[in-house]
């Protein structure tokens, strides 16, 4: 285990990381909202919160600046996301290492995170010379159809705290190319990588000139201004990420005023390990998947089903690798596992394991680390729970390290187990069986958006829709047709004869 502590207060990093990006450090005091860093629970911001009049008038400028940013063609809108992939390029060190502080994750997936911003960028920027639509075969003589595709308006963006800038990115850089504007509002845990992103965006603006004010705006707080921008009707689509909870009542008034949901919820994403399995990349790919991030992504491996054949061959190296993983301060280049985000997720992660304790779990780890050096950051050794029955408690995502572990017998029954769950984001199987791959990722296997043959079901390129099924919510983001949601379709007839036949063959004419 990792135990320097922190040399010099976090506070003081950040100030002089904003510095280093432009930003007023006095835009680090003074508000009512406070951030604490989870590396050591330390307050490093106290910033201010927009209020319900402030994010109305953002919207309101957001508006106008669709509607000049509407008709500037999307391969120069596809500029201003090149360059902002720029300033992402240029400042990934110093963003990278401000998530870690922030978000607590450690500095490789810090950096990943702001890799995976300029992966977005760089799509988009291809993109804005692709918003293709169909042109389409029509039934009547002398005409023509097809579809276009036109910018839908201001769009909303609700992004959660374990991936603080990543997601936001994910919408961002295609709404804009869009046409769209955007108005961004980030867990009020993390604040502060939403207000370095806005100034790489700003300074990508800068370059590009003549960029509408407002076109991306950002507004922080807690949820009540969240619920300003879902419930102001000139939000067309608003882009949630977080709990199913939360999804759910965004879900619902997006559908009262008939508005787009694009909700990215909860997963409980599992794997199965068949007899064939190469076990030597199973272990990694289960590593990685369960207790990188701290077990804090929506994609994180939260459910193991495992053949009865290897059970206690791969328990066994499970159980030997989870007790010799670093834990530590993220910002150390030996630490893989970092600390909860608060503890309220260490709370909630407590009352998980007593219920699994209670309902026959056989649990190993879970217990808090490193207290005595960071008494106010919540560390945890990530847990190891075999089940013998897929629970209620199995059934539902704890945001935290606990691998639920289940044997199975035969591969139907794995299915089943699988499937059995209320989420449906991303799942993966390790076999080197085709029979087995090919059926999992057909109609009969997994029901999830994302599945995945011997790779964990966390870490997804951008290049593919990401989202997933059931109270997943639905959405997708990121690549393939995603962009498809920041858009309006028309179909458009054209007659160019001289006649007006009617569609199904109508007769409509007044006699004589
Ligand atoms: C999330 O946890 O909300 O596939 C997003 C992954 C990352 C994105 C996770 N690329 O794990």
């Amino acid at each position: 285990m990792s135990t320097t502590a922190p040399i010099r207060s976090l506070a003081t990093e950040v100030s002089a990381l904003f510095g280093e990006l432009g930003i007023d450090p006095e835009r680090l005091r003074g508000g009512s909202l406070a951030v604490y860093s989870p590396i050591d629970g330390s307050e490093i911001a106290r910033i201010k919160e927009h209020s319900a009049e402030d994010v109305t008038e953002v919207i309101g400028r957001a508006q106008a600046a669709f509607l000049a940013w509407r008709v500037v063609p999307a391969p120069r809108r596809g500029e201003l996301i090149r360059l902002f992939g720029e300033e992402l390029r240029t400042y990934k060190a110093l963003l990278g290492r401000l998530v870690s502080i922030e978000a607590g994750k450690i500095l490789q997936e810090g950096l990943g995170e702001v890799q995976e911003m300029i992966d977005i960028c760089d799509f988009a920027v291809g993109l804005s010379r692709q918003l293709y639509g169909l042109t389409i075969a029509t039934e009547r003589p002398g005409h023509t159809m097809r579809e276009t595709w036109h910018p839908l308006g201001v769009v909303g963006i609700i992004s959660a705290f374990n991936f603080p800038v990543a997601v936001w990115a994910w919408n961002a850089a295609l709404a804009i190319v869009c046409g769209d504007s955007t108005v961004w509002k980030p867990s009020e845990k993390t604040p502060l990588t939403a207000i370095a992103t806005q100034a790489l965006f700003e300074k990508a603006c800068a370059r590009f000139g003549e960029v509408p004010d407002g076109l991306s705006a950002l507004i922080l707080g807690n949820r009540d201004i969240g619920e300003v921008l879902v419930n102001d009707p000139r939000v067309p689509l608003v882009s949630a990420t977080g709990s199913t909870r939360m999804g759910g009542e965004v879900g619902q008034n997006l559908a009262k005023r008939f508005a787009r949901a694009l909700l990215e919820l909860g997963g409980n994403n599992a794997m199965i390990v068949c007899p064939s399995a190469d076990l030597d990349l199973a272990v990694r790919g289960i590593l990685f998947a369960a207790v990188g991030t701290a077990g804090q992504r929506c994609t994180t491996l939260r459910r193991l089903l495992i053949h009865e054949s290897l059970y206690d061959t791969l328990l066994a190296r499970l159980k030997r690798a989870y007790l010799s993983i670093p834990i530590g301060n993220p910002l150390e280049p030996s630490t893989l596992v970092g600390p909860l985000i608060d503890k309220a997720a260490f709370d909630q992660m407590q009352r998980t394991l007593s219920t699994a304790q209670a309902t026959g779990g056989n649990i190993l780890g879970g217990e808090r680390v490193l207290s005595d050096i960071y008494p106010e950051a919540f560390y945890v050794q990530p847990a190891l729970v075999e089940m013998t029955t897929q629970t209620d408690m199995v059934r539902r995502e704890t945001f935290a390290p606990i691998l639920y572990v289940l044997r199975y017998k035969d591969f139907s029954e794995a299915l089943q187990l699988h499937n059995d769950v209320p989420q449906g984001l991303s799942s993966s199987i390790f076999t080197t069986d085709l029979r087995e791959a090919e059926t999992f990722l057909s109609v009969i296997g997994s029901d999830c958006g994302i599945a995945n043959v011997n790779i964990g079901p966390s870490g997804a390129e951008i290049g593919g829709a990401f989202g997933g099924e059931k109270e997943t919510g639905g959405g997708r983001e990121s690549g393939s047709d995603s962009w498809k949601a920041y858009m309006r379709r028309a179909t458009n007839t054209v007659n160019y004869s001289r006649s007006l036949p009617l569609a199904q063959g109508i007769k409509f004419e007044i006699e004589g």
